[in-house]
């Protein structure tokens, strides 16, 4: 009589990966004239690497420029200007970026947008709690005993053969 066991452990360690958010800009409302873009971003986490898609129609533009021509509608020195209807802007930079409307009147009347964008690494949005440090590195630790590595995926598979007889 052969008597065989198998043990089989398979670890999945799902780690909470930081997925770059696409952002619609006003929802279902787009880049318009008429939304309260600052109620919009409230409700919004933005993280370094999202994009931010704008949707409008084609009286409008996306105008990307500095705080104070943002905070005056100035629309004579955009640091970027965008057109066509459609347009997606990575959110690269850490701190605030400020968006306008380039047609004249707009800004006034709210099209504006300011985000501000937080590190990819180190915040915790939504509330998780933050990822416990990692633990000081002996001059011969392996790498595997970081805490810092996520080990995604892992298969251990321990078989234990036994008896005869
Ligand atoms: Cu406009």
């Amino acid at each position: 009589m052969a008597m065989a066991i198998f043990v089989v452990v398979i670890l999945l360690v799902a780690a909470p990966a930081a997925l770059a958010t696409q952002h619609v800009v006003g929802g279902s409302s787009g880049w318009t004239q008429g939304v309260d873009y600052s109620t919009w971003a409230a409700g919004q986490t933005f993280v370094s690497g999202d994009t931010l898609l704008f949707t409008y129609g084609n009286s409008h533009s996306v105008d990307v420029v500095s705080q104070s021509d943002y905070t005056n509608c100035n629309i004579n020195s955009p640091q970027n200007s965008y057109t066509g209807g459609s347009t997606v802007v990575s959110l690269t930079s850490n701190g605030p970026m400020y968006f306008i409307c380039g047609t004249p009147g707009h800004c006034q009347g709210g099209m504006k947008l300011s985000v501000t964008v937080a590190a990819s690494n180190g915040s915790t949005p939504n509330g998780s709690p933050p990822p416990p440090p990692p633990p000081p590195r002996a001059h011969s630790a392996a790498p595997a005993g970081n805490f810092g590595l996520l080990v995604k995926s892992s298969l251990l598979v321990v078989a234990l053969v036994g008896f005869m007889g």
